[in-house]
Protein backbone atom coordinates (compact mmCIF):
# COMPACT_ATOMS: atom_id res chain seq x y z
CA UNK A 1 0.00 0.00 0.00
CA UNK A 2 1.24 3.21 -1.19
CA UNK A 3 1.29 5.51 2.39
CA UNK A 4 -0.91 8.71 2.30
CA UNK A 5 0.81 12.26 1.86
CA UNK A 6 2.23 13.26 4.69
CA UNK A 7 3.99 16.88 5.88
CA UNK A 8 5.42 18.32 9.01
CA UNK A 9 6.23 22.02 10.04
CA UNK A 10 9.05 22.09 11.72
CA UNK A 11 9.13 25.40 14.07
CA UNK A 12 12.12 26.51 15.28
CA UNK A 13 11.25 28.15 19.13
CA UNK A 14 14.26 30.24 20.15
CA UNK A 15 12.53 31.17 23.75
CA UNK A 16 14.93 30.91 26.79
CA UNK A 17 13.14 33.51 29.22
CA UNK A 18 10.66 30.90 30.74
CA UNK A 19 13.99 29.95 32.46
CA UNK A 20 17.55 31.53 33.44
CA UNK A 21 20.25 29.90 31.81
CA UNK A 22 21.19 30.93 28.51
CA UNK A 23 21.97 28.61 25.16
CA UNK A 24 18.50 26.70 25.30
CA UNK A 25 17.41 29.27 22.60
CA UNK A 26 19.86 28.13 19.61
CA UNK A 27 18.90 23.96 20.05
CA UNK A 28 16.73 24.50 16.92
CA UNK A 29 19.47 25.83 14.62
CA UNK A 30 22.05 22.87 16.44
CA UNK A 31 19.52 20.49 15.68
CA UNK A 32 18.69 21.53 12.26
CA UNK A 33 22.42 21.85 11.58
CA UNK A 34 22.83 18.26 12.71
CA UNK A 35 20.07 17.58 9.86
CA UNK A 36 17.09 17.07 11.33
CA UNK A 37 15.09 18.02 8.37
CA UNK A 38 16.85 16.09 5.87
CA UNK A 39 16.89 13.42 8.31
CA UNK A 40 12.56 13.58 7.94
CA UNK A 41 12.86 14.03 4.26
CA UNK A 42 14.10 10.58 4.04
CA UNK A 43 12.02 9.12 6.06
CA UNK A 44 9.48 10.15 3.32
CA UNK A 45 7.97 13.44 5.07
CA UNK A 46 7.47 16.96 2.90
CA UNK A 47 9.02 18.99 5.47
CA UNK A 48 8.63 23.04 5.84
CA UNK A 49 10.81 24.87 8.23
CA UNK A 50 9.09 27.75 9.95
CA UNK A 51 12.07 30.03 10.98
CA UNK A 52 9.01 32.47 12.39
CA UNK A 53 10.06 32.56 16.39
CA UNK A 54 14.34 31.65 15.60
CA UNK A 55 14.48 35.01 17.06
CA UNK A 56 11.99 35.79 20.01
CA UNK A 57 13.56 39.71 20.32
CA UNK A 58 11.01 41.35 18.55
CA UNK A 59 8.35 40.18 20.92
CA UNK A 60 10.32 41.29 23.75
CA UNK A 61 8.49 44.30 25.70
CA UNK A 62 10.62 47.45 26.89
CA UNK A 63 9.22 46.86 30.26
CA UNK A 64 8.31 43.30 31.93
CA UNK A 65 9.19 43.06 35.60
CA UNK A 66 8.38 40.36 37.66
CA UNK A 67 4.62 39.86 38.56
CA UNK A 68 4.64 38.18 42.52
CA UNK A 69 7.72 35.81 41.55
CA UNK A 70 6.97 35.01 37.77
CA UNK A 71 10.12 36.13 35.86
CA UNK A 72 9.33 37.84 32.01
CA UNK A 73 5.35 37.46 31.90
CA UNK A 74 5.04 39.31 28.87
CA UNK A 75 7.96 38.26 26.89
CA UNK A 76 7.08 34.61 27.03
CA UNK A 77 3.35 35.43 27.33
CA UNK A 78 3.79 37.38 23.51
CA UNK A 79 6.11 34.62 22.35
CA UNK A 80 4.04 31.73 22.84
CA UNK A 81 0.70 34.02 21.52
CA UNK A 82 2.57 33.89 18.39
CA UNK A 83 3.92 30.41 18.77
CA UNK A 84 -0.10 29.18 19.16
CA UNK A 85 -0.93 30.52 15.90
CA UNK A 86 2.05 29.19 13.64
CA UNK A 87 1.18 25.67 15.36
CA UNK A 88 -2.85 26.49 14.70
CA UNK A 89 -1.54 27.25 11.16
CA UNK A 90 0.32 23.76 10.50
CA UNK A 91 -2.51 21.91 12.74
CA UNK A 92 -5.01 23.52 10.34
CA UNK A 93 -3.27 22.07 7.13
CA UNK A 94 -2.88 18.73 8.30
CA UNK A 95 0.65 18.82 9.15
CA UNK A 96 1.96 17.33 12.27
CA UNK A 97 3.30 20.88 13.74
CA UNK A 98 7.30 19.75 15.27
CA UNK A 99 8.45 22.92 17.74
CA UNK A 100 11.78 22.47 18.42
CA UNK A 101 12.68 24.69 21.88
CA UNK A 102 13.63 26.68 23.35
CA UNK A 103 12.36 25.83 27.37
CA UNK A 104 9.42 24.26 28.35
CA UNK A 105 7.10 27.15 28.41
CA UNK A 106 6.73 27.09 24.94
CA UNK A 107 4.28 24.72 25.90
CA UNK A 108 1.49 27.19 26.65
CA UNK A 109 1.67 28.16 22.81
CA UNK A 110 2.20 24.76 20.98
CA UNK A 111 -0.67 23.66 23.06
CA UNK A 112 -3.01 26.00 22.49
CA UNK A 113 -2.63 26.06 18.92
CA UNK A 114 -3.12 21.95 18.95
CA UNK A 115 -6.50 22.32 20.71
CA UNK A 116 -7.61 24.85 18.48
CA UNK A 117 -7.47 23.17 15.67
CA UNK A 118 -8.29 19.53 17.37
CA UNK A 119 -10.26 20.56 20.77
CA UNK A 120 -11.21 18.96 24.05
CA UNK A 121 -9.97 15.68 22.35
CA UNK A 122 -6.24 16.28 22.03
CA UNK A 123 -3.96 14.32 24.51
CA UNK A 124 -1.11 15.31 25.82
CA UNK A 125 1.71 12.61 26.91
CA UNK A 126 4.57 15.17 28.78
CA UNK A 127 7.79 13.28 29.11
CA UNK A 128 9.75 15.17 31.77
CA UNK A 129 11.86 14.60 34.79
CA UNK A 130 9.49 18.02 35.84
CA UNK A 131 5.92 18.16 36.19
CA UNK A 132 5.83 21.78 35.36
CA UNK A 133 2.92 22.27 37.17
CA UNK A 134 3.18 25.10 39.27
CA UNK A 135 0.84 28.02 40.00
CA UNK A 136 1.42 31.64 40.66
CA UNK A 137 1.12 30.86 44.25
CA UNK A 138 3.32 27.42 44.10
CA UNK A 139 6.02 28.79 41.49
CA UNK A 140 9.58 28.40 43.94
CA UNK A 141 11.89 30.19 41.43
CA UNK A 142 9.29 32.07 39.20
CA UNK A 143 10.62 30.84 35.99
CA UNK A 144 7.95 30.01 33.73
CA UNK A 145 9.32 26.56 32.51
CA UNK A 146 7.78 25.26 35.48
CA UNK A 147 4.27 26.73 34.86
CA UNK A 148 3.09 25.69 31.54
CA UNK A 149 0.59 23.02 32.74
CA UNK A 150 -0.97 25.55 35.45
CA UNK A 151 -1.29 28.04 32.61
CA UNK A 152 -2.53 25.66 30.20
CA UNK A 153 -5.08 23.78 32.74
CA UNK A 154 -6.53 27.34 34.08
CA UNK A 155 -5.39 26.45 37.67
CA UNK A 156 -2.59 29.30 37.51
CA UNK A 157 -4.42 31.86 39.34
CA UNK A 158 -7.48 34.06 39.85
CA UNK A 159 -6.81 35.76 36.98
CA UNK A 160 -4.60 35.23 33.98
CA UNK A 161 -1.05 36.17 34.35
CA UNK A 162 -0.22 39.14 32.94
CA UNK A 163 0.80 38.45 28.83
CA UNK A 164 -1.41 34.96 29.10
CA UNK A 165 -4.52 37.01 29.07
CA UNK A 166 -5.31 35.10 25.52
CA UNK A 167 -5.23 31.33 26.62
CA UNK A 168 -8.29 29.55 26.44
CA UNK A 169 -8.56 26.70 28.85
CA UNK A 170 -9.37 23.85 26.10
CA UNK A 171 -7.26 21.05 27.42
CA UNK A 172 -8.62 18.87 29.75
CA UNK A 173 -6.99 17.12 32.74
CA UNK A 174 -7.95 13.72 32.04
CA UNK A 175 -6.41 14.54 28.62
CA UNK A 176 -3.30 15.19 30.40
CA UNK A 177 -0.33 11.91 31.14
CA UNK A 178 3.12 12.26 32.40
CA UNK A 179 5.79 10.23 32.14
CA UNK A 180 9.31 10.19 33.84
CA UNK A 181 9.21 12.67 37.03
CA UNK A 182 11.56 12.28 39.46
CA UNK A 183 11.89 16.30 40.39
CA UNK A 184 8.29 17.23 41.27
CA UNK A 185 8.08 20.06 44.03
CA UNK A 186 5.61 19.48 46.77
CA UNK A 187 2.96 22.69 46.10
CA UNK A 188 2.65 20.52 42.16
CA UNK A 189 2.28 17.31 44.08
CA UNK A 190 -0.35 18.72 45.27
CA UNK A 191 -2.15 19.95 42.50
CA UNK A 192 -1.68 16.95 40.91
CA UNK A 193 -3.21 15.00 43.49
CA UNK A 194 -6.00 17.61 44.23
CA UNK A 195 -6.82 17.83 40.15
CA UNK A 196 -6.34 13.80 40.10
CA UNK A 197 -3.27 13.90 37.05
CA UNK A 198 -2.21 10.65 35.59
CA UNK A 199 1.24 10.46 36.82
CA UNK A 200 3.88 7.63 35.48
CA UNK A 201 7.38 8.44 37.82
CA UNK A 202 10.38 6.85 37.14
CA UNK A 203 9.06 4.77 40.12
CA UNK A 204 6.36 3.39 37.89
CA UNK A 205 8.79 3.12 34.96
CA UNK A 206 10.98 0.47 37.76
CA UNK A 207 8.22 -1.33 38.68
CA UNK A 208 6.15 -1.91 35.87
CA UNK A 209 9.10 -1.63 32.85
CA UNK A 210 8.41 0.62 30.17
CA UNK A 211 6.40 -1.29 28.28
CA UNK A 212 3.18 -1.61 30.43
CA UNK A 213 3.90 2.19 31.53
CA UNK A 214 3.64 3.70 28.20
CA UNK A 215 0.40 0.90 27.61
CA UNK A 216 -1.25 2.38 30.86
CA UNK A 217 -0.45 5.96 30.39
CA UNK A 218 -1.93 5.64 26.57
CA UNK A 219 -5.11 4.01 28.18
CA UNK A 220 -5.56 6.48 30.64
CA UNK A 221 -6.01 9.40 28.08
CA UNK A 222 -6.35 7.31 24.74
CA UNK A 223 -8.61 3.99 25.49
CA UNK A 224 -9.17 2.75 21.60
CA UNK A 225 -5.89 5.23 20.48
CA UNK A 226 -8.42 7.46 18.45
CA UNK A 227 -7.63 10.57 19.24
CA UNK A 228 -4.63 13.03 18.27
CA UNK A 229 -1.92 13.08 20.76
CA UNK A 230 0.56 15.87 21.20
CA UNK A 231 3.78 14.54 22.62
CA UNK A 232 5.50 17.42 24.71
CA UNK A 233 9.40 15.88 25.23
CA UNK A 234 11.80 17.65 27.79
CA UNK A 235 14.93 15.93 27.38
CA UNK A 236 15.66 16.47 31.32
CA UNK A 237 13.28 12.99 31.38
CA UNK A 238 16.45 10.91 30.36
CA UNK A 239 18.83 10.27 32.21
CA UNK A 240 21.91 12.77 32.37
CA UNK A 241 24.39 10.08 31.69
CA UNK A 242 22.39 9.77 28.02
CA UNK A 243 20.95 13.41 27.38
CA UNK A 244 23.79 15.83 29.09
CA UNK A 245 23.36 19.48 27.80
CA UNK A 246 20.02 20.64 29.44
CA UNK A 247 19.48 23.33 32.02
CA UNK A 248 18.19 20.95 35.14
CA UNK A 249 19.67 17.56 34.59
CA UNK A 250 18.44 15.13 37.80
CA UNK A 251 20.00 11.28 38.08
CA UNK A 252 17.70 8.30 37.87
CA UNK A 253 16.24 9.24 34.28
CA UNK A 254 14.99 7.15 31.34
CA UNK A 255 17.12 4.89 29.19
CA UNK A 256 18.37 5.45 25.35
CA UNK A 257 15.88 2.79 24.87
CA UNK A 258 13.05 3.82 27.57
CA UNK A 259 13.18 7.15 25.62
CA UNK A 260 12.71 5.85 22.17
CA UNK A 261 10.13 3.28 23.21
CA UNK A 262 8.46 5.76 24.02
CA UNK A 263 8.32 7.42 20.78
CA UNK A 264 8.22 3.98 19.06
CA UNK A 265 4.66 3.60 20.50
CA UNK A 266 3.35 6.81 19.83
CA UNK A 267 4.25 6.73 16.70
CA UNK A 268 2.11 3.27 15.96
CA UNK A 269 -0.77 4.86 17.15
CA UNK A 270 -0.44 6.57 14.23
CA UNK A 271 -2.07 9.67 16.01
CA UNK A 272 0.53 11.90 16.64
CA UNK A 273 -0.17 15.68 15.42
CA UNK A 274 1.91 18.02 17.14
CA UNK A 275 5.62 17.61 18.74
CA UNK A 276 7.19 19.68 21.47
CA UNK A 277 10.95 19.01 22.00
CA UNK A 278 12.41 20.77 24.26
CA UNK A 279 15.23 21.63 26.96
CA UNK A 280 18.27 20.68 24.40
CA UNK A 281 20.98 23.49 25.49
CA UNK A 282 23.98 23.81 23.37
CA UNK A 283 25.91 25.85 25.53
CA UNK A 284 25.82 23.39 28.73
CA UNK A 285 28.76 20.50 28.95
CA UNK A 286 31.87 19.97 26.75
CA UNK A 287 31.33 18.60 23.15
CA UNK A 288 30.89 15.39 23.49
CA UNK A 289 27.91 15.80 25.75
CA UNK A 290 26.50 18.32 23.17
CA UNK A 291 27.15 15.89 20.34
CA UNK A 292 25.24 13.10 22.36
CA UNK A 293 22.95 15.34 23.22
CA UNK A 294 21.51 16.74 19.70
CA UNK A 295 22.14 13.33 18.45
CA UNK A 296 19.52 11.68 20.63
CA UNK A 297 17.04 14.72 20.24
CA UNK A 298 16.97 13.96 16.15
CA UNK A 299 16.82 10.55 17.10
CA UNK A 300 13.40 10.78 19.31
CA UNK A 301 12.09 13.13 16.78
CA UNK A 302 12.43 10.43 14.13
CA UNK A 303 11.10 7.57 16.28
CA UNK A 304 8.59 9.61 17.02
CA UNK A 305 7.76 10.01 12.91
CA UNK A 306 8.06 6.73 12.71
CA UNK A 307 11.60 5.87 11.96
CA UNK A 308 11.88 2.33 13.63
CA UNK A 309 8.44 0.69 12.99
CA UNK A 310 8.35 -2.01 10.56
C1 LIG B 1 10.88 23.69 39.25
C2 LIG B 1 10.37 25.10 39.06
C3 LIG B 1 11.89 22.78 35.65
C4 LIG B 1 12.57 22.09 33.73
C5 LIG B 1 13.22 22.71 35.66
C6 LIG B 1 11.74 23.25 38.09
C7 LIG B 1 11.02 23.21 36.78
N1 LIG B 1 9.78 22.78 39.46
N2 LIG B 1 11.49 22.41 34.43
N3 LIG B 1 13.63 22.27 34.47
N4 LIG B 1 12.59 21.66 32.47
O1 LIG B 1 11.19 25.99 39.02
O2 LIG B 1 9.18 25.30 38.93
MN1 LIG C 1 9.81 20.44 31.27
MN1 LIG D 1 12.21 19.06 32.87
MN1 LIG E 1 -7.54 31.30 35.94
Amino acid sequence: RIAPPKAVGIIAAALSAGQRKSGVDTAPIVLNEHGLSTQLEQLGWQVKVNDMLQNCEPWRPEFDPDVGRIKEPRFVGAVNKALAEEVRQHCARGELALTLGGDHSLAVGTISGSTSVYGDELCVVWVDAHSDINSFESSPSGNLHGCPLAILLDLFSDKPLVGFEWVKPILKKERLVYIGLRDVDEGEKRILRENNIKAFSMYDVDKYGIGKVVEMALDHVNPARTLPIHLSFDVDALDPTVAPSTGTPVRGGLTFREGHFICEEIAATGQLVAMDLVEVNPSLGDKVALEQTVKIGCSLVRCALGETLL
